[in-house]
């Protein structure tokens, strides 16, 4: 990912606990809700270099996104 490029993250759950059930990119203020089986895209545009991280509401789940 290049900063000042819009992204877009498609996000699929195939589980059912609850904790899934919404990712949060607290970096961009934005999160999504994440229906079992539904592909949920997520736009994003990344204004600076560096690694912004997504979890789930709790902080369980996790992933970072790095952007150059
Ligand atoms: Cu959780």
């Amino acid at each position: 990912m290049r900063a000042g490029k819009p992204v877009r993250l498609n996000f699929r759950r195939e589980e059912t606990a609850s904790c899934s059930d919404r990712v949060v990119f607290a970096d961009f203020d934005k999160s999504a809700e994440l229906p079992t089986g539904e592909t949920v895209a997520v736009e994003l545009l990344p204004k600076a270099p560096g690694e912004y991280g997504f979890s789930c509401p709790m902080g369980m789940f996790r992933g970072r996104l790095i952007v150059e």
